[in-house]
Order: C-alpha cells, then sequence, then structure tokens
C-alpha cells in the first residue's frame, strides 16, 4: 500500500505512534509519505520506503494568521496525485482531519483517496469540544473514511460528546519491546539516589491536565515512611509551579527536573515505580512504555488508564488527586520486595501480550484493507 500520513511532529505521544506505526509500515513492504510541517522528532536516520514531505507555509501582509490547514490539504492533494496515494491516515483530528477531508474533495473525480483518523486524546476530550471547534472536529470524524480510538474509553467519548452514529474502531497504542525493556541499574541510578533511595518517575509535557503537581504531593508523603527520589522528564506550562512547590516543601534535594530527554529507556530503568495522577489520559503511553521497563505503575482512574494498568496487578489506581492514597500504595509496594517482583514482571509480561507493535501494527494494517475493500 502507499500510505500518506500526518501527524504533529514535535512531542508528544500522537506523533510517536504515528511515526513508530509508518516506520513499521514500512519495514513489512508499504510506501509511507510522512506530510508535515517538520520531520517528525522520531524518524531520524535514512528508512527505506519512508519519504517526508514538509508542508510549506508562505506569509503574506494579509494573512494575520498562519493558514496551516489550507496548506497541508494542498501538499495532500499533491502528494496524493504524485506518489500515487491509497489512503491517508492522520493522526488527530484537528486540524489535520479537516485538511485531510478538504484533500479528498478537491481530488473527487479524479482519485478515490480513502481517509483514516485516529483520534488520541485532548482532539476529543478537550480542544476539540470549544464551541470554535466542535462542528469541524464532529463533521471531519463523520465524513472520514474510518475512525480509530486509541481505547475503549476514547470511542465511547467521542460517540457520546459529539452525537456520532459512526462506527469507530478501537486499536491500541504500542511499543517496541526490543528497545523498551528491562535493563541493568545504569550509572545514572547511582547519580540520582547515591544512598540507595528508592526512585519514583513521572514523565509528561507538564500540562495542567496532567497534574504534575499531585506527584510532588506524593514524593513528600512517600518519604516520611521511605527515603526517595522523584525524577520528573519533560517540560511544560506547570514545570515552574512544580518548582516552586518542591522548593516550599523543602523537597529540593529530592526531586530532579531532568527536562526533555531524549534517553527515556536508561532513565526508566533507573526507577522503581512510574506515577501518572493525570485529570485526563485516553491512553497513557508513557506509563507503557514504563511497563515494558518492568515498571510498576500507580496512576489515576480516568480514561483509557485502566485498561492499561491492570489494579493488583501491574499496578495501582487511585481516584484523581488522591494522593494519600497513591502514597499508600507505593510505599505498599516499594516496601514489599515479593509483591514488588511480581507487578515488575506482570507489567512487563501485559505490554509484551498485549501491546507489542507486532501484535498491534498487523491490526492497523487489516484496517487499512477494510477501509479499500468498502
Ligand atoms: O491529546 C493530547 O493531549 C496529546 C496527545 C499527544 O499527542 O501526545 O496525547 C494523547 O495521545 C497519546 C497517544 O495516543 C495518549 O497516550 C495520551 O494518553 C493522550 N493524552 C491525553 O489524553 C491527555
Amino acid at each position: 500500500m502507499k500510505i500518506g500520513i500526518t501527524c504533529y511532529p514535535t512531542y508528544g505521544g500522537s506523533g510517536v505512534i504515528a511515526t513508530e506505526l509508518g516506520k513499521a509500515l514500512a519495514m513489512r513492504g508499504h510506501q509511507v509519505h510522512f506530510i508535515s510541517y517538520a520531520l517528525p522528532f522520531r524518524l531520524t536516520g535514512f528508512v527505506e520506503n519512508v519519504f517526508f514531505h514538509e508542508v510549506e507555509m508562505s506569509s503574506y501582509p494579509l494573512f494575520e494568521f498562519p493558514l496551516y490547514t489550507l496548506s497541508l490539504a494542498s501538499k495532500m492533494v499533491e502528494v496524493t496525485e504524485f506518489e500515487n496515494l491509497d489512503l491517508l491516515h492522520v493522526h488527530y483530528a484537528i486540524p489535520h482531519a479537516s485538511s485531510a477531508y478538504l484533500a479528498k474533495n478537491i481530488l473527487k473525480g479524479k482519485r478515490n483517496i480513502k481517509v483514516i483518523t485516529t483520534l488520541h486524546g485532548t482532539d476529543i476530550t478537550l480542544v476539540g469540544l470549544e464551541p470554535s471547534f466542535l462542528p469541524l472536529v464532529k463533521f471531519s470524524i463523520e465524513e472520514s473514511d474510518g475512525v480509530t480510538a486509541v481505547s475503549r474509553f476514547l470511542k465511547e467519548k467521542t460517540l457520546t460528546n459529539y452525537n456520532i452514529e459512526k462506527n469507530i474502531e478501537v486499536i491500541p497504542n504500542f511499543i517496541d519491546t526490543d528497545i523498551f525493556k528491562p535493563t541493568e541499574a545504569c550509572s545514572f541510578r547511582k547519580h540520582i539516589a547515591p544512598d540507595g533511595e528508592k526512585v519514583i518517575v513521572h514523565t509528561s509535557n507538564f500540562r495542567q491536565v496532567k497534574r504534575v503537581t499531585d506527584t510532588i504531593k506524593v514524593l513528600e508523603l512517600v518519604n516520611k515512611e521511605i527515603p526517595t527520589k522523584l525524577i520528573l522528564v519533560g517540560d511544560g506550562p506547570d514545570r515552574y509551579e512544580c518548582e516552586r512547590m518542591a522548593r516550599q516543601l523543602n523537597l529540593s534535594d529530592h526531586v530532579r527536573f531532568l527536562g526533555k530527554q531524549e534517553g527515556l529507556v536508561e532513565i526508566l530503568n533507573s526507577a522503581d515505580i512510574f506515577l501518572i495522577p493525570s485529570q485526563s489520559e485516553s491512553f497513557g503511553l508513557a506509563a507503557l512504555e514504563a511497563m515494558a521497563c518492568g515498571k510498576p505503575v500507580i496512576s489515576s482512574s480516568v480514561g483509557g488508564l485502566p485498561e492499561l494498568v491492570k489494579h493488583n496487578e501491574t499496578g495501582y489506581i487511585a481516584e484523581i488527586g488522591d494522593v494519600e492514597r497513591m502514597a499508600k500504595y507505593i510505599v505498599d509496594l516499594l516496601s514489599n520486595e515479593k509483591k514488588y517482583e511480581i507487578f515488575s514482571k506482570n507489567s512487563r509480561d501485559r505490554a509484551l501480550n498485549k501491546f507489542d507493535k507486532s501484535k498491534v501494527i498487523p491490526l492497523y494494517e487489516e484496517y487499512y484493507e477494510h477501509i479499500l475493500n468498502a
């Protein structure tokens, strides 16, 4: 198949999934054309069968705001025509699904390009619900030839929030368990926890929905029982507030802000527990990365997290904001070596058995075939 993929190229789970999907499809013999405003950050090095088409943005004094949606649609038309694409697979509905709708209709009569939209999270649960976007998101989803969602939760939310009757296929996110895997404790851990302290890790984009400040509140409670360090990976609007809170609670020596990082596998393997206290999370790819490294996850009970984290098997789930319970679960796991080992193994096994890319990529291929033959 010849597949066009559009995603956000910067940091973020939807871009990671889109890029890894494209690379995996290319390795299975498909031709993949990424169409975006920049090279997706995970698209490093030469990969056979993978091509990148940059959306150029023209500036003109009359255009006070960048017209990316339209430029993207034009680029989709150009690439579809000249590369003979069979389908356009767009990740994150806004504005990609709308650009693809435009491209499809511009090509009408010349080429019947199929459009598949994958819904990832806040495109449905947050931004898409704003009055300025809602009618457009609903329309673009209804007009897509195929729609997938990364969890059952997200599928249900889409159907009810947008009053849509369309069939939505649930295809979960996936992980390369040959890359995200348990390794021996590395020098980084000795550096972070020189006196044998336990280590909690959290990775996110520090947006409000991630409730990163809860990780510091949890650390404060855990630290009263067991000497523990907290590693915070990533950057975003709430980082300053987190730094301020760590100072105010006298925890600066216990919280390490690493900012954006490339070497996630090493960092995850330097920790004991992954903490994800989000207010909204349609899947939780960051938690899956930790599980694949054999790290039990303590999460809030929102969105698709309970579809990923098995309570009392691969970690524990608590109500949003219930930092006392999260801390209690962490202390329980960290003070019970046998239980910890079982949870660690369960986490790795679940990543391997349910979410390894070898299990999920064929689901996308089958879905593509289904939509192309419909
Ligand atoms: O929706 C977002 O906030 C952005 C998006 C992204 O691009 O990272 O994250 C969502 O998609 C990820 C990949 O499918 C999921 O793992 C995240 O749970 C989801 N984020 C939210 O639902 C907040």
